[in-house]
């Protein structure tokens, strides 16, 4: 019964015909992360926003780590700096990414029971939308990490 585990393209579909009420309305795609390296990792996934009305995610939860930080990563002078925000915006009709080099969310202290192959929860809240928990993958680092920082992004997948 867990809408976001539920993955529907024809939303997209659903959404040019969708005119009006300016709601947000948030898919989660899948969530990702790797095994903690020096107290740390971070949790990549992506989020649409398939409305019409503006939303942002304002907190990360979860009982296996002890905060969970929405970063920014920015390139000052060639020295790449991350800092952190109170909100990630996810404005209507865009897909927010959240990934190494870029916007991220960072857990801070994550415990020992996050292991590659296992998963771990965590719940998204939002400023307008009900707050939603996905489970996230422990994949290998090499997996995790996106190097398509640019526009060129390889998926394997399709
Ligand atoms: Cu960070």
């Amino acid at each position: 019964m867990r809408a976001a585990a539920v993955v529907l393209p024809l939303l997209v579909a659903v959404l040019a015909a969708c005119s009006g009420g300016g709601a947000p309305q948030l898919e989660v795609g899948d969530a990702q992360s790797a095994e903690p390296v020096s107290g740390a990792s971070q949790i990549v996934l992506e989020i649409t926003n398939h409305g019409d009305g503006d939303d942002a995610l304002v907190a990360v939860d979860t009982d296996t780590a002890i905060a969970v930080e929405i970063h920014l990563t920015e390139i000052d002078d060639g020295q790449a700096t991350m800092r952190e925000l109170e909100a990630a915006d996810l404005p209507a009709g865009e897909t927010t990414r959240f990934r190494p080099g870029g916007l991220h969310l960072m857990l801070i202290g994550p415990d020992e029971s996050i292991e590659l192959g296992g998963t771990f929860d965590v719940t998204l809240e939002f400023d307008r939308s009900d707050p939603v928990t996905v489970p996230v993958e422990v994949v290998d680092l090499l997996d995790l990490t996106d190097p398509a920082e640019d526009e060129e992004t390889v998926d394997p997948d399709g």
